[in-house]
């Protein structure tokens, strides 16, 4: 019954949907360069997009990784995601893929590159996010810990 209800909601939502994307329709491709800043998911804190494509290409400094910080983390859980990429935000290069309300870990790259990748479905939106990015020297020892406490997922 629940399944039933949630599933008539979200063609409901559907319709809803497509008047808003239609009216928002944006450009979201931010190519971003060091040393540092704030990055946002669309509409945050007030809820993205539905069908958002976005994607977000922090290039640091050489000689530097990019660290990433989430203060705030918020997606429809599996049906809206932020894929986060190290490098160019390419098949191969995937680190993680993000989705639901938990505040991910900091992600540091192991390049000068770190992308990210988010893609919402056709309903239900949520806060979104929001995550600081900073240069960070290869030569700092303690980014080491901080990769290697991050969990593989
Ligand atoms: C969107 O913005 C990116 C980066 O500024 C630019 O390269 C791209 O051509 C733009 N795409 C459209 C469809 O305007
Ligand atoms: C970047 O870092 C500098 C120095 O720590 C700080 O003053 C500035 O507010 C930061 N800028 C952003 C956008 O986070
Ligand atoms: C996202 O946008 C890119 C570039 O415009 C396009 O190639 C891709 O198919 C889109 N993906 C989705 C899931 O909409
Ligand atoms: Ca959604």
């Amino acid at each position: 019954m629940t399944v039933e209800v949630s599933y008539w909601s979200r063609v409901l939502l559907l319709s809803v949907g497509l008047l808003v994307v239609s009216a928002t329709a944006q450009n979201c491709s931010h190519i971003l360069q060091g040393p540092n800043g704030t990055i946002q998911s669309p509409g945050f804190p007030y809820g993205y997009p539905n069908y958002a494509n976005c994607t977000w290409t922090i290039t640091a400094e050489e000689q530097n990784r990019i660290q990433l910080v989430f203060q705030s983390f918020a997606l429809e859980e599996d049906f809206d995601v932020l894929s986060v990429y190290d490098g160019l935000p390419q098949q191969g290069n995937l680190r993680t893929r993000l989705t639901g309300f938990q505040l991910p870990a900091p992600i540091v790259s192991t390049g000068v590159v770190l992308s990210l990748w988010l893609v919402s479905d056709y309903a239900v939106s949520a806060q979104g996010f929001q995550a600081n990015y900073e240069g960070r020297s290869s030569l700092l020892g303690g980014i080491v810990f901080v990769e290697l406490a991050y969990p593989a997922m």
